[in-house]
Parts: structure tokens; C-alpha cells; sequence
């Protein structure tokens, strides 16, 4: 069963911020998928189980960027 999350990351313009983040919540154990939407920054997390939030924020962050509602 997949499980989604979703989180507001604030700074992303173009589709290379998208892949940015994208690549780097990608690497977060036990994460199966990531989807963006650039108009709202509103990324979904899917994974199989639950996810360390604050690995998904550090993810953002080191893709440059900042989750402003971790939830
Ligand atoms: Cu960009």
C-alpha cells in the first residue's frame, strides 16, 4: 500500500528546480515516488511505509530549496 505526503517547497521557477528536487527526495529511503507541481509547489511524496519528514526537508534543502509546511 503506498502512502503520500505532501509538502510545500518554497523557491522553485523552472523545470530544472523541479528535477533538482525531485533527483534528491527521490534518494530518501523508502520513498517510491515524487511528483511536483511547479504553479503551487506542492510536492507529493509516495512511499510503501512512513518517511522521516525531516529527511525529506534536508533533501529539499540540499537541492537548494525550503519545505515551508512540513506535514
Ligand atoms: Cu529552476
Amino acid at each position: 500500500m503506498t502512502t503520500t505526503t505532501t509538502y510545500t517547497v518554497k523557491g522553485m521557477t523552472c523545470g530544472h528546480c523541479v528535477s533538482s528536487v525531485t533527483e534528491e527526495i527521490t534518494e530518501v529511503a523508502g520513498v517510491t515516488g515524487v511528483e511536483v507541481d511547479l504553479a503551487t509547489g506542492l510536492v507529493t511524496v509516495g512511499s510503501d511505509g512512513p518517511v522521516d519528514a525531516a529527511a525529506i526537508t534536508a533533501a529539499v534543502k540540499e537541492a537548494g530549496y525550503e519545505v515551508v509546511t512540513p506535514s
